[in-house]
């Protein structure tokens, strides 16, 4: 029973949508604890193999409401330090972390947070109307939520400055142009293909593609010795999966595979 977000699990996919449509579905605290809670139940929940996560009415996300910032003079200034830490970023290591792919379908502006949110996905579609913006600097603030480490290594550091120090807004065609964005896609079919893609990926080898999150995140901090030492672990794992014995046994059956995620 959540007040800010829609939440509902079907067909292994967990949808969880922002809803404070009127606020465009900037974060209040009330917000953050709901959608850590349902984070968590995606993660504890042994029916869900995919997450897709947008947003209801015209705007996927808004960063942070600054209706809960009181910046008035003589006001004692809010400690933001605190507020990423026990809030911006637990939520977006759930996200990173989920063994699972994670689908976001932005369905309008994502600024601030929201913008690095939606980054912090696995596979991120956009309606063509939506659009994406820093706005951190815009407010004296520096990108948060994962954007500093996110927009370089989607964009290269020449891109990621300019975004950031300009907090220009730039459009879903611009984002999928520059590689920050898996696909953009006419409004009208946004939802109906994230979700067809998420069932999509519900019905796959999901431990194999959880492993392979793992591989991918793990990537930026790795030698490539490291990663290759990873990518052994990580086949050892996948190697021993019902889904392998199934994936290989449907190809010389030559027949459909039947994967459960396990
Ligand atoms: O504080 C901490 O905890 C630190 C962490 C910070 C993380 C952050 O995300 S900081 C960045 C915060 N976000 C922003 O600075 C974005 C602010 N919003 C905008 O710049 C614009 O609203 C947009 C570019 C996103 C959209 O512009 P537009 O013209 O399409 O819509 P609008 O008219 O500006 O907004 C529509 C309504 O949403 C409006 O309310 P009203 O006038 O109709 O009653 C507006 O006030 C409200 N709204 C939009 N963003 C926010 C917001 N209300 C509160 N907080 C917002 N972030």
């Amino acid at each position: 029973n959540f007040e800010h977000i829609l939440f509902h699990i079907d067909s292994g996919v967990a949808t969880l949508r922002l809803n404070r449509p009127k606020q465009l579905n900037s974060f209040n605290l009330k917000m953050h604890g709901e959608v850590r809670e349902a984070l968590k139940q995606v993660r504890q929940s042994a029916e869900v193999r995919a997450l897709l996560l947008t947003g209801e009415g015209r705007g996927f996300c808004a960063g942070q409401d600054l209706d809960d910032r009181n910046v008035a003079p003589g006001a004692e200034m809010p400690d933001l330090g605190e507020s990423i830490e026990q809030h911006y970023n637990p939520l977006i290591r759930q996200l990173r972390d989920l063994p699972m792919p994670v689908i976001c379908a932005v369905n309008g502006v994502a600024a601030g947070a929201g913008a690095n949110i939606a980054f912090a996905c696995d596979l991120v579609l956009a309606a063509r109307s939506a659009s994406f913006i820093q706005a951190f600097c815009k407010i004296g603030l520096v990108p948060d939520s994962g954007g500093t480490w996110t927009l370089p290594r989607l964009v290269g550091m020449a891109r990621a400055k300019a975004l950031a120090m300009l907090g220009e807004r730039i459009s879903a065609e611009q984002a999928e142009r520059w590689g920050m964005i898996w696909r953009c896609v006419d409004d009208e079919a946004l939802q109906d293909e994230a979700l067809e893609l998420a069932r999509h990926l519900a019905t796959q080898p999901t431990t194999g593609l959880a492993l392979i999150k793992r591989a991918l995140n793990a990537s930026a901090g790795n030698t490539f010795d490291q990663q290759l030492d990873l990518e052994r672990d990580l086949q050892r794992l996948a190697g021993r999966t019902e889904d392998y014995r199934e994936g290989v046994g449907a190809f010389k059956e030559k027949r459909t595979a039947t994967f459960k995620g396990c």
